[in-house]
């Protein structure tokens, strides 16, 4: 069998040399769960492999038939999964044709409707696809395993999906060693999995789901130790859904990592949300080795955070946020604009509020209504929901990212909103957060906080390496930042003035020198 992570290699567009390659998490759970099985199973990551069909002809010769060619799908990766799978049905016609992963769970019937495609596995996969493989290699009937997608007699089945596994400690430990190619960074663990909330635009617990699963304190040190002493990694990003979910473990956890020492030799960090923490918490995780965090702020007002449905409130982040920063964590947040029922003046509150609460690193994202989610369901209900061909115009981080000669139209504008004014608020939104020479300089040299960001290079021979593409990617950043300032001048596509862009910068200036007052009278 082989597995392909099906990402684009250019998912991330002018950013795409800057940003670390991260391991297939999906698709290492799976390859654990053969390698526990006693089956052999390869892995080709597209986001890192630029010939697919040479790798498979080169491991197809290792393999019995008939072969399986198990996709692991995104929704940002619907149209190369199709695409490749495509070809490989043409290359091995009596190959099967596999599809998981968040959005063939979400999306069942949209995916098995490709002739091409033989099922769709929903949900956590570890133990169907290894059923699903046995039946197959030994010739059975494999259409009664739970959670599968299927044809029969013209009509689509779906057999309802199993129990989840309870107990995390029952899958195998991920098998880092698969991936120690040099390609992708292994600082990582996934500690928990699931989570309890219903925000509308996250599609996190359709595969996880809503019950919060955590593994045993021993098993993610064990983990962290063996990151440390044979991967010689110093920091690691644990990439839970949701991970103080239960404080309870949370405590067991931090007192295995300080028994063990951890905290003085490594440093961790995670995402949360606002209304989970207290001081009390955060000191305890800051003295456990825990120094950066991240949280989903999405919005400065109270009314669109009940809109989203993220059962806390603006008030609660901005104390959580505040705490962080006083005890002197690195904290980092996202803000989604485009969100049901928002205006220009929503999203400007969102700079002010990012500067007045010094943030180290902002997102401003576009609210992407993934299938699955409710925001999905909105957009649909609205007859707003803009899909462009396979989904390629599914991209939360569009407007930052893209080419400025080539747009990715948004997948969802809310009333009363034009595309290209939440556009123009984006790009504001990142000058007049980033144009701050100590918060460039924070990013640059600062690989290590914050989730998924930015990395121009750890060594000098890498970042010297990556200076065009630096260049290039400064020259589009321009061409966008120029495009802002002339429809603001021409008063045209967006409802900016020069005199609000003026203000919003005096006001960051205003908010720097009342927190420098701040830390100044506090050291004092
Ligand atoms: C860590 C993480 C990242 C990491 C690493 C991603 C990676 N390659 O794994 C980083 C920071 C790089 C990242 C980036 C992005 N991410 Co992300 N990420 C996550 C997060 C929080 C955890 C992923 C994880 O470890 N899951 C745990 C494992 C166990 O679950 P799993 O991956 O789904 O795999 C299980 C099942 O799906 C199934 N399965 C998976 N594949 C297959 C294949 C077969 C054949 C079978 C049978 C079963 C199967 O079995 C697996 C084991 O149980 C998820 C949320 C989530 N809970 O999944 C979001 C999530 C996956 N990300 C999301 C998005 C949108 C992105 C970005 C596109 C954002 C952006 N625009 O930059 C990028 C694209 C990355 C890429 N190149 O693919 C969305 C996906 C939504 C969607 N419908 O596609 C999610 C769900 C969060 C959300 N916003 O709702 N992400
Ligand atoms: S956004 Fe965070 S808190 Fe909300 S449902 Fe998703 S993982 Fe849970």
């Amino acid at each position: 069998m082989i597995l392909i992570n099906s990402s684009p290699k250019d998912a991330l567009k002018i950013f795409q040399p800057f940003l670390p390659i991260f391991v297939p998490v999906g698709v290492g759970c799976l390859l654990a769960a053969c390698e526990q099985a006693g089956i052999k199973a390869q892995f080709i990551d597209e986001q890192v492999e630029d010939r697919m069909l040479d790798r498979v002809a080169e491991y197809v010769r290792t393999l019995e038939k008939p072969y399986i060619f198990a996709f692991s799908v995104l929704t940002a990766g619907f149209k190369n999964a199709v695409s490749a799978s495509k070809e490989l049905k043409r290359c091995y016609p009596d190959s099967v044709i596999l599809f998981g992963g968040i959005h063939p769970t979400a999306a069942p019937d949209e995916v098995i409707a490709f002739d091409h495609i033989d099922a769709v596995i929903r949900g956590e996969g570890e133990r169907p696809l290894i059923e699903f493989y046995r039946c197959v290699k030994q010739g059975k009937d494999f259409t009664h395993i739970s959670g599968l997608t299927y044809k029969a007699g013209g009509h689509i089945v779906h057999n309802d999906m199993s129990d989840i596994i309870e107990d995390l400690d029952d899958y195998p430990p991920f098998p880092y060693h698969r991936f120690t190619s040099g390609k992708y960074d292994l600082g990582f663990v996934l500690s928990s999995r699931g989570c309890p909330y219903r925000c509308i635009f996250c599609s996190n617990r359709i595969t996880t789901g809503k019950k919060y699963r955590y593994r045993s304190a021993e098993s993610i040190v064990d983990e962290l130790e063996m990151l440390y002493n044979k991967y010689s990694r110093r920091y690691v990003l644990f990439i839970d859904d949701n991970f103080l979910v239960s404080k309870k473990r949370t405590y067991t956890l931090m007192e295995e990592i300080k028994k063990r020492g951890l905290h003085e030799k490594m440093t961790f960090n995670f995402q949360a949300r606002g209304d989970n923490v207290n001081y009390e918490l955060l000191t305890d995780l800051y003295d456990s080795g825990f120094r950066s965090i991240f949280f989903g702020l999405e919005t400065a007002s109270e009314e669109l955070m009940k809109t989203v449905k993220k059962g806390e409130t603006v008030a609660e982040c901005v104390t959580a946020v505040r705490m962080s920063k006083k005890i002197g964590f690195h904290v980092s947040a996202t803000f989604i604009y485009s969100l049901p029922g928002e205006t220009h003046r929503d999203r400007m509150d969102c700079v002010r509020l990012s500067n007045e609460l010094d943030l180290d690193m902002v997102r401003f994202n576009n609210a992407t209504p993934y299938p699955g989610t409710e925001l999905y369901d909105i957009a649909v209900s609205e007859n707003r929901l803009c899909v462009k061909g396979l989904y390629e115009n599914f991209n939360s981080v569009s407007t930052f990212i893209e080419n400025p000669f080539s747009k990715i139209p948004f997948s969802y504008v809310p009333a009363g909103n034009s595309e290209e004014e939440i556009r123009m608020d984006i790009l504001l939104s990142y000058l007049v957060f980033y144009l701050d020479f100590s918060r460039l300089k924070s990013i640059f040299a600062s690989p290590d906080k914050g989730v998924g960001w930015f990395n121009a290079g750890e060594e000098i021979f890498e970042f010297l390496r990556k200076i065009p593409a630096l260049f290039l990617m400064g020259g589009l950043l321009s061409i966008k930042f120029g495009e802002l300032f002339l429809y603001t001048f021409i008063g045209k596509k967006t409802s900016l003035s020069f005199r609000e862009i003026y203000s919003l910068f005096r006001e960051r200036r205003d908010a720097r020198k009342h927190i420098h007052q701040i830390v100044k009278d506090h050291t004092a």
